[in-house]
């Protein structure tokens, strides 16, 4: 069944600067998606739910890594690149990123491609009211509105009458869409189509396929960030939804799956143990896993013929010289 779109509250000013809407999902989705997550065989988490504040932090901190090469490569490409992905798409859009997080990608574009607005989407409500509070500062004549969702979901964006906007541009950096498997991504590619909607664009970030020893050393830092990020899920379910992980029982691993093109997070319990979670118990074995996030990397070839399964054209890919990531620009 297709899920419903949420409504958008009307009550945002367009005279502000910057705008807030919240569509966030329900409390309640968090504790269905953990149950049906334990229950099933094997044992699952959804990764959106790493990212409470403390998550966001430590995600933070994983992007300033030495091991963890996307997003300086990433940041290196759209400022080097900006001025010509401007040129590609033309001034005067409505810019609408999915996943803004700190919106740091995001600036370069903003001063080559002078949007009409800047539409900022991201599930992190305090990351999204620090992101656009510093954006409105540096970008004063720019009307900026946020909207805190859930964006794997059906989407609708505001009807901004006030905005004569040229066409809209979907911006989706970080590789976040290797996060999806990739029937998600192409189902998650169809609906940023529709949504881009006649003469759209959309500009993603997508991590490429390499040699596996940089993954492997990208998802097991020296320092241990990563582990903590992933054991921070397990920390979250116990003070968000009344659980008793033991967080010393468990071990995150990490390892590069080359049939499937994609690493693979777990947390790995280290003995035989039952955890109770608002009032239900989950048993685990000694060593049994819990999948709690792909990272699927593609090859250009790969990931165009994925956007044209989703309706898009493929146009021009920007790479670093070390051919670790790329930005693709798809038209509708
Ligand atoms: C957000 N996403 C693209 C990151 C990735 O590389 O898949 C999340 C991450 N997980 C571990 N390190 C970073």
């Amino acid at each position: 069944m297709k899920p419903a779109v949420p409504a958008v509250p009307s009550a945002f000013s367009p005279s502000s600067p910057v705008s807030f809407i919240d569509l966030q999902p329900a409390a309640g989705r968090f504790l269905d998606d953990v149950f049906a997550g334990l229950g099933g065989s094997p044992k699952a988490l959804p990764p959106k739910y790493f990212y409470d504040a403390r998550g966001c932090d430590l995600f933070e901190a994983i992007c300033e890594l030495p091991e963890y090469y996307p997003t300086r490569t990433e940041l290196a490409l759209m400022r080097n690149y900006a001025a010509d992905m401007a040129a590609q798409l033309g001034e005067g859009s409505l810019l609408i990123e999915f996943g803004s997080g700190a919106s740091v990608k995001t600036e370069a574009l903003l001063r080559t491609l002078r949007p009409a607005a800047y539409v900022p989407v991201d599930i992190a409500a305090d990351a999204l009211h620090a992101s656009t509070a510093r954006l409105a500062a540096a970008f004063p004549q720019l009307p900026i509105i946020a909207v805190c969702a859930d964006y794997m979901q059906p989407l609708r964006v505001p009807e901004l009458k006030h905005i004569k906007a040229s066409r809209r541009v979907i911006y989706f950096p970080g590789s976040t869409i290797g996060n999806l498997t990739p029937e998600e991504a192409q189902g998650f590619l169809g609906r940023a189509h529709e949504l881009a909607g006649a003469e759209g664009a959309m500009l993603i970030g997508v991590d490429l396929k390499k040699d596996a020893g940089l993954l492997h050393a990208a998802y097991n830092d020296a320092q241990g960030v990563t582990a903590e990020f992933n054991l921070n899920l397990l920390r979250r379910i116990n003070r968000e939804l009344a659980a008793d992980f033991d967080l010393d029982q468990f071990r995150h691993v990490a390892f590069y799956n080359a049939a499937a093109g994609r690493i693979e997070m777990h947390l790995e319990s280290l003995r035989a143990q039952a955890v109770t979670v608002s009032g239900r118990t989950f048993a685990f074995g000694a060593g049994e896993r819990m999948h709690t996030e792909n990272s699927c990397k593609y090859s250009v070839g790969e990931f165009q013929r994925l956007a044209q399964a989703a309706g898009f054209r493929p146009g021009q890919v920007w790479i670093d010289a070390d051919r670790l990531f790329a930005v693709h620009l798809l038209r509708v």
